[in-house]
């Protein structure tokens, strides 16, 4: 046991192989990255009883679910994507490809569970079918669907930010009789598409990134799009090995600037696009077009999600772009996307627009011609029958707050987090609500979360959130909560920072503007690096914006 933990020293405190007890300092929720590294640091570095719990059979979280053909990291992957905090373990695995598939991270994911023997203390294929906190005794209660009851003080959410698959409801869909898969749902036994006429509803990044693999052995896909996107590619190519060992000889410099810039250790182009002749710009664009990646995005020209100007003239761009991929003039028109680059999730892809030159491959543009019904075999819209053996759903999720008000605990006076957050989704810190005490989210609304890269703000989070149960530990205190103030204060600093960018502007996941009726509301906090900080500077001040009880 490390020198530094606090083994047995808050109530309840057991031994993790103590499987029948079912009191626990802390209950970890989700065992994703978020979750497995909430279990290692609480467990092995801080000495605690831990329970974890997942509905699914293994370990992954978005990775377990999300096996569609073509799933891949959709943000710089490796080696970024990864946990960061061993250098040991960041020696000892090895990267094959840039940009890494679902396999490759459901297997690192693996790995990590067994190298630090996490699997032992997490239970799986089971749900949380209420959480509750019980304001005597200071503690949470879970309840799970095969009927077991477990308390600890702290509880831990790490739910996933992109967890509760949105179906959409078009009425009589249920009428189509072939089978239906939702990508961020995918069966874990293959699916062949061989011979199939496939229809596929949804162009965000997972219909982009399954539409060409499934184009490639069915007989004819159909995409309904309703809005065309932006996508920039990705270039994925295998990594080299001498290009694994100079990360690993950085790893201490990568990681600090990592947690500097936002996440990833690229540098950001300070160059002002005023700068240049519109020529040289153009230059410019086609470079990083060709590096590929989210190059484009980030190291074209500062202020490209501020201004506008600059802003409709890397859209062109890329619209430009897809006109010189897409050789059919119809096809390239409706994929012509005109939201402001970058306000939706950026896109990378592998052949995607290309995919619209292949004779097996057509689009339907929902905006001009809307579906109107389901029969057992095909897609009606308004102009046209389209005839479908099996049908994807690439139709998103309810993110980041959907999950937790999925999972919706009660708090103090047994309030359900859905009735609080009924209207917005409000947090302190993006990890703490008010009137839940004890409770700590990894990545929830108003934390950088998909902003960052997202091992990283796990560990970081979970550094932190470690940091206050010691506090609470050293201070002999039973619980702590965030203030409404606090909370209102948050709000106004989140909405703030994405109000000064073009991203409110658009309709996206981002807004909640997906899911109908979900509160417009700017999910996350755009700028990671100060986030970190601001953790830092809370504690340092006291943990300002929280209230403290002593032990009952
Ligand atoms: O979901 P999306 P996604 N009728 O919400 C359309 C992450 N991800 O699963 O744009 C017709 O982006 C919807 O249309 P519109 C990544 O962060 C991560 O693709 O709302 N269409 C859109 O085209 C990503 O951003 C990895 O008008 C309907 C699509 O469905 C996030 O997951 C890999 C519809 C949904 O796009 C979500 O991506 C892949 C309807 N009723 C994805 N409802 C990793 O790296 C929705 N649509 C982990």
């Amino acid at each position: 046991m490390k020198e530094d933990t606090m083994a047995n020293t808050t109530r309840g405190a057991q031994s993790s192989d103590a499987r029948a007890e079912s009191e626990y300092d802390a209950i970890v929720i989700g065992a994703g990255f978020g979750g497995l590294y909430a279990l290692h640091h609480l467990r092995d570095k801080m000495g605690l009883s831990v329970r974890a719990f997942d509905g699914a059979g293994g370990v992954g979280g978005t990775w377990w679910y999300n096996r569609y053909p073509g799933a891949r990291v959709d943000a710089p992957s490796s080696p970024f994507y990864a946990y960061t905090f061993s250098q040991e373990l960041v020696n000892e695995w090895e990267w094959t490809e840039t940009q890494t598939s679902q396999a490759a991270v459901l297997a690192y994911l693996e790995h990590f569970a067994d190298r630090f023997d996490l699997r032992r203390d997490i239970q799986f294929d089971t749900w949380i079918s209420d959480a509750r906190y019980d304001e005597n005794a200071q503690r949470w209660t879970i309840e799970t669907d095969t009927g077991e009851r477990v308390t600890a003080q702290f509880l831990i959410c790490a739910v996933g930010a992109l967890f509760v698959a949105h179906k959409p409801n078009y009425p009589g869909i249920e009428a189509f009789a072939g089978d239906c898969h939702h990508t961020g749902r995918w069966p874990h036994e293959p699916v062949s598409f061989s011979g199939k006429r496939v229809g596929v509803i949804g162009t965000g990044s997972s219909g982009i990134q399954a539409i060409p693999e499934i184009a490639k052995e069915a007989e004819h896909v159909t995409v309904f799009q309703r809005t065309p996107q932006y996508a920039l590619p990705a270039r994925n190519r295998p990594l080299r090995a001498e290009e694994l060992s100079q990360y690993r000889e950085d790893w201490a410099s990568l990681r600090a600037s990592m947690c500097a810039r936002g996440g990833w250790p690229f540098k950001t182009s300070r160059r002002s696009a005023s700068e240049d002749s519109p020529e040289q710009r153009r230059a410019r664009y086609e470079e990083l077009w060709e590096q590929g990646g989210i190059h484009l995005a980030i190291n074209s020209y500062v202020g490209v999600m501020v201004d506008k100007d600059l802003n409709d003239e890397v859209s062109e761009f890329v619209r430009d772009k897809i006109r010189e991929i897409v050789r059919d003039p119809e096809t390239s028109r409706k994929l012509m996307p005109d939201y402001y680059f970058g306000t939706k999730r950026l896109i990378l892809d592998n052949g995607y627009f290309e995919t619209y030159n292949r004779k097996n491959v057509a689009l339907v543009d929902l905006r001009e011609d809307p579906i109107e019904a389901f029969t057992r075999s095909s897609v009606r819209t308004q102009n046209g029958e389209h005839e479908i053996d099996m049908l994807v759903l690439a139709t998103g999720f309810d993110a980041v707050s959907g999950s937790m008000r999925k999972l919706n605990p009660k708090g103090r006076g047994g309030m359900p987090l859905q009735e609080k957050w009924d209207e917005r989704f409000d947090t302190y810190l993006g990890t703490t609500i008010a009137g839940f005490p004890n409770l700590f989210m990894i990545h929830g609304p108003g934390s950088p979360g998909v902003f960052f890269t997202m091992p990283l703000g796990a560990e970081r989070q979970m550094e932190w959130i470690g940091n206050c149960i010691r506090h609470l530990h050293d201070s002999g205190l039973g619980a702590m909560e965030s203030t409404p103030d606090a909370e209102a204060l948050w709000d106004k600093e989140v909405k703030q920072i994405a109000d000064h960018t073009l991203y409110p502007l658009t309709d996206s996941w981002y807004m909640g503007a997906n899911i109908p009726g979900k509160p417009r509301q700017f999910v996350g906090h755009l700028r990671g690096s100060q986030y970190f900080e601001r953790l830092v500077e809370v504690a340092e001040a006291g943990y300002e914006g929280f209230v403290f009880e002593e032990v009952r």
